[in-house]
């Protein structure tokens, strides 16, 4: 039994399709970002970044004590190494595979998360932070959309963990006001990808879908939300033992 520390973002999604895709026997305990549910030491024990999402897996190969683990990268590649599925097995494959998912990690999902902070969040439009993010966003796309013409998936021909990664963030697109329609092969794989039943029982599972507080375009906060979000008591959480 694996425990999914979750909150229905795209770093969360990636990994509920990966518990579907590999037909993992999951429960989901669900977080309220908004209200500073993992700001807790409790939880600071299974993620000491207390970000979400994060796994705890009670079944871990070598037999010994639940295994925590956070970043949701390193969650889908823990769990590919755990199943044998998703991540090529030979290291051409393994090396394309990883690339793209490094590269989700560290570019498309860290930059469309500050346009989204720009766009959506912050309580008045900066105009410098705003056009940086979101051409930085856009631009990424337009990397994805290169790879994408060359191959039908990031790692060449197979479905992997690196598609998961990417594909949630590519769904958040329309919220930073870019269309992908504009960008036709991603467009294409973001559709192949929609159709797979694992990803479409992830987006609408009862504990796993986005609830639409989610999905404004621009969110108003409490001073209290604010502050468990991006503020003092975010910041305080650093500090919990
Ligand atoms: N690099 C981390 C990012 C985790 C992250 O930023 N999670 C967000 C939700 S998508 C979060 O927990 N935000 C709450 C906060 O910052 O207080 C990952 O991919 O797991």
């Amino acid at each position: 039994m694996i425990d999914l520390h979750y909150v229905a973002t795209a770093n969360g999604m990636k990994v509920a399709i990966m518990l579907q895709e590999a037909e993992l026997e999951y429960r989901v305990i669900n977080y309220d970002l908004f209200a500073g549910a993992h700001l807790t030491a409790q939880f600071k024990r299974i993620n000491p970044n207390n970000k979400l999402p994060a796994i705890v897996d009670h079944d871990p190969a070598d037999g010994g004590a639940p295994l925590p683990v956070f970043e949701s990268g390193a969650i889908l590649l823990y769990l590919a190494e755990k199943t044998g599925r998703f991540l090529p097995a030979d290291p051409r494959g393994r090396a394309v595979a990883l690339q793209w998912l490094f590269w989700q990690m560290a570019g498309l999902g860290p930059m469309h998360g500050q346009a989204h902070h720009f766009l959506r969040y912050a309580p008045e439009r900066l105009e410098y932070p705003s056009t940086r993010y979101a051409n930085e966003a856009l631009r990424l796309l337009k990397v994805l959309e290169y790879r994408l013409e060359q191959a039908e998936y990031l790692a060449g021909e197979e479905y992997s963990i690196a598609d998961m990664a990417a594909w949630p963030w590519v769904g958040g697109a329309a919220l930073i006001d870019i269309d992908i329609a504009d960008l036709p092969a991603v467009a294409a794989w973001a559709a192949r990808i929609g159709e797979r039943p694992a990803v479409q029982a992830a987006v609408a599972g009862k504990q796993t879908a986005v609830p639409p507080e989610y999905m404004q375009k621009h969110a108003v906060l409490t001073p209290e939300q604010w502050s468990n979000m991006f503020g003092e008591n975010l910041l305080a959480a650093s500090d919990l033992r």
